[in-house]
């Protein structure tokens, strides 16, 4: 077999020609319209339709490579993916945009209005399952056979309104008007069990053996998606599971008459994949997400169960065939279920199949906020999933003992240790148990890894150093630059040729035309065109004109209280202050820009929305400031509302409490398309610091050791508050209700949780936040030396690619090697 070379890659039969003929052909057979009848919907779908074929040959390829060559395989387990819509990034990974463009334009359509069709697959809530997202497309890229599993919700994240100022949530229907990207695989159905108890028996041959009598029985269906890689051959697979009622269950309730039984049985069994928690960084023992998380994993390892047999592996060779990455604790239940299966179904003894399993098994911890760390109670995850409680204790048995004879009896180590934490209700520790059954466990960026090693997992890393390693987030610049930002894209290729787009350290490359004034100037023009565009697509939504000349700083992400957007309206809140007191003298325009969505039940980040939106009211009115100061609330964050807002930043909020966010993603993306970081020693804005060079970097704030030692040395925010007149006179504003028409009580529960606690010290930094912004203001005055600091950060972003990331955890955790796919395997190959 020979493998072709990716350069190699051109698509012959795909000129704007053929892509109509097809089009048209899609429009017809698929949708059955003609095109006076055709909406612009059925239009996107006729030419996805059209992509995907193209797609499919890839990815019949892929699949023909990897089973005749028994492929080792990553099976990338995560119950979150943030696709983002697929259209476009599937354009941009073959290489078709512009014929594609010019087909659509011969017809008379335009292809940015069929793009905006698409409901983008928001099945995740941010950072993590973005992180799987830009993975997945790094993994096809790289050529590496990939597996990745998740839960096909039928409600993704929720989309935000704003009413009033407040956030208000409307339901997803991402699925109404169908999904063009995956191809559902009823064949490969397999049953989950849940509930129910044990029964031990003695089998044929002599052996104790433990058999599950489930309570309920649920069918896992199979929906895949390919996953193209960047203008190659490769098409991976992302197998989302559906969960649905098997029919003998219905059967069995409706003989004995009870209709409403069986159809009840139906709607609760398809009630698992019904919706995404919408909660990030947070963990809640509820039921049903517990089941969610068992059955995506259940699914998943029986097919890989199947696909061992189709390829007559042996299951002892499990862990030879699939490296299986567990994307937090989320299915860490896997272990347990591997377990399962390797003993109860296929006869396995112990001490085997715990081999077999942690060698397996891999965990990448990504927070360490205590509230994030899932903990299930045990009544509950022993109705839930009766034998896999049996297994934990055993694996916690076998466990404890061990740490016993390593530390002589000193019983506090064991409980610490425990996969059971018995100190009141007793629960089941998800991270203890993930880091028991895997043999790797790493962090998300240097700092988050250096926390878990010393606090959080401590006690584990003492246990097996080896087995700790740090990998730095990254994110894919195929949709982050090149999608994102066409008119950045097109000068970075004309000046570097357009190797950068698959070895983003190539963007170095920028530092020789540093001191070039012409390439600065087209530089300062593609940022103000991405500003212009940004700014006209604000004013259609809130009829707020903006000022493409005024500093655009910007913060989009979840909201939570250790983000800290409450610091930055604050300062907000204090310059305005300034302007009206006169004290500002040429004061350099801004419009602050926020954007992201709040976990529907935390009270606090949703009153920190409103703070916003009620700041922005009152300062967007005043005709004194409103040429200075804008503020812009941007509703309903997502993937697709990133692409436009990361190319048109000036500047970066990065601001969490130092120690809290384990990496950041988002900051990744800002500075790849040249924005300037405003910054605190945390997560991967470290490690972005020292790449871009720290004279291009505004850092400010406590490091995680201060913050630590202020903690420990009782933190008294009040006379924080007290000693910074522009701080004390923000939270004065709020606290005579100069934003809430007069309304004291309003922002009450906000500003005594700062006074009382403040337990991310926003007080604390505020004044080294403040004398940074005003550093970022005399910074912007000389344009062009900011040009010069933009052109530097996107020089040296090249480590943030998840490229980089994926080579990473293939060399250190997996162990593959990349697998070209063998072009004679395409189906319709001319
Ligand atoms: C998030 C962290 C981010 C990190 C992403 C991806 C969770 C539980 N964690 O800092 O908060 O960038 O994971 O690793 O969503």
């Amino acid at each position: 077999m020979v493998a072709v070379p990716a350069e190699a890659h051109a698509e012959p039969a795909l000129d704007a020609d053929a892509i109509k003929r097809a089009f048209l052909d899609k429009l017809f057979s698929i949708q059955g319209k003609f095109p006076e009848l055709a909406t612009q919907h059925d239009y996107y779908l006729a030419l996805a339709y059209t992509v995907r074929d193209v797609m499919l040959r890839h990815w019949v390829a892929t699949a023909a490579t990897y089973t005749r060559q028994r492929a080792r395989t990553v099976c990338y387990l995560s119950a979150e993916y943030l696709l983002g819509p697929q259209l476009g990034s599937n354009l941009v990974s073959l290489g078709i945009q512009e014929p594609v463009r010019d087909a659509v334009r011969s017809l008379g359509l335009d292809l940015e209005t069929l793009l905006a069709q698409e409901p983008e697959p928001g099945l995740g809530n941010g950072g993590l399952g973005r992180l799987a997202a830009c993975f997945i497309d790094s993994l096809a890229t790289l050529e590496i056979p990939t597996l990745a599993y998740g839960i096909r919700y039928e409600f993704g994240i929720f989309q935000q309104e704003i009413v009033d100022g407040w956030q208000t949530e409307k339901t997803d229907k991402w699925l109404t008007y169908g999904n063009p990207w995956e191809l559902p695989r009823p064949e490969w159905t397999v049953d989950v069990k849940f509930g129910g108890h044990t029964e031990r028996y003695v089998d044929d041959v002599g052996r104790m053996r433990v058999r599950w009598v489930p309570g309920k029985l649920v069918n896992g269906v199979p929906y895949d998606t390919p996953v193209q890689g960047y203008r190659n051959y490769t098409a991976n697979t992302l197998r989302l599971w559906r969960a649905e009622a098997p029919e003998s269950f219905d059967f069995a309730v409706f003989n004995r008459g009870d209709y409403y039984g069986a159809v009840n049985q139906k709607v609760t069994s398809e009630n698992i994949t019904k919706v995404l928690y919408p909660n990030d960084d947070q963990a809640r023992g509820k039921e049903l997400r517990l089941e969610q998380q068992y059955f995506f994993v259940s699914c998943s390892l029986q097919d890989m169960f199947r696909i061992l047999a189709v390829q007559s592996v042996p299951v002892e060779r499990f862990h030879e065939k699939f490296a299986v990455q567990l994307n937090d604790t989320h299915p860490s239940v896997a272990i347990a279920e591997l377990m399962r299966l390797l003993v109860d179904v296929h006869a396995m003894d112990w001490d085997r199949a715990w081999d077999v399993t942690w060698r397996t098994m891999a965990y990448t911890n990504h927070t360490i906020l205590p509230e994030a760390l899932e903990c299930w109670p045990v009544e509950l995850f022993g109705r839930v999933l009766p034998r896999h409680l049996e297994i934990i204790y055993e694996i916690n048995a076998r466990f404890l003992d061990d740490v016993r004879i390593r530390n002589l009896g000193d019983e506090a180590r064991v409980a610490d240790l425990s996969l059971i934490d018995e100190r009141g209700e007793r629960y089941v520790r998800m991270a203890h148990l993930a880091c028991v059954g895997s043999h790797a466990v790493n962090g998300v960026a240097e700092l988050h890894t250096e926390l878990l090693k010393t606090k959080v997992l401590s006690g584990f890393h003492e246990l097996w150093r080896e087995r700790f390693s740090n990998q730095t987030n990254g994110v894919t610049p195929r949709r982050w630059i090149v999608l994102a930002n066409p008119r950045l894209t097109a000068l970075l290729t004309e000046t570097l040729g357009d190797g950068w787009v698959r070895d983003l350290d190539e963007l170095q490359g920028l530092d020789r035309w540093l001191d070039d004034s012409a390439f600065r100037e087209r530089w300062a023009a593609i940022k103000r065109a991405n500003k212009e565009e940004l700014a006209a697509r604000i004013d259609v939504h809130s009829d707020l004109p903006l000022a493409p000349d005024s500093l655009f700083d910007v913060q989009v992400k979840r909201f939570h209280e250790y983000k800290r957007q409450h610091m930055n309206i604050l300062h907000v809140i204090a310059l305005y202050h300034r302007l009206k007191s006169g004290v500002e003298h040429d004061f350099v325009p801004r419009t602050f820009i926020f954007g992201g969505k709040a976990a529907p039940g935390y009270r606090l980040a949703k009153l920190i929305i409103k703070l916003i939106n009620s700041v922005g009211t009152v300062l967007n009115r005043d005709p004194q400031t409103r040429e200075l100061l804008r503020v812009v609330f941007l509703p309903n964050f997502n993937v697709r509302n990133g692409h436009g807002i990361y190319p048109a930043a000036d500047l970066s909020e990065q601001i969490s409490t130092a120690g809290k966010e384990a990496s950041g993603t988002g900051n990744m993306k800002f500075a790849m398309n040249g924005a300037l970081t405003i910054g605190t020693l945390d997560g991967a804005n470290i490690e972005l610091r020292d790449e871009v060079g720290a004279e291009n970097f505004f850092l400010f704030g406590l490091t995680a050791p201060e913050v630590e030692a202020l903690r420990a040395n009782g933190y008294r925010p009040a006379d924080w508050c007290r000693a910074d007149a522009d701080l004390a006179s923000a939270v004065e504003l709020i606290r005579a209700g100069f934003f809430s028409r007069g309304d004291t009580e309003l922002f009450e529960p906000l500003l005594r949780s700062m006074f009382d606690y403040d337990p991310y010290f926003v007080f604390a930094d505020f004044a080294a936040y403040r004398d940074c912004q005003t550093q970022v203001a005399a910074a912007y005055r000389d344009r062009d030396h900011w040009t010069r600091m933009s052109i530097a950060n996107a020089a040296h972003t090249g480590k943030f690619s998840s490229d980089r990331t994926i080579r990473s955890y293939c060399r250190d955790i997996w162990r593959v090697q990349p697998v070209p796919v063998d072009r004679t395997h395409d189906p319709r190959r001319t």
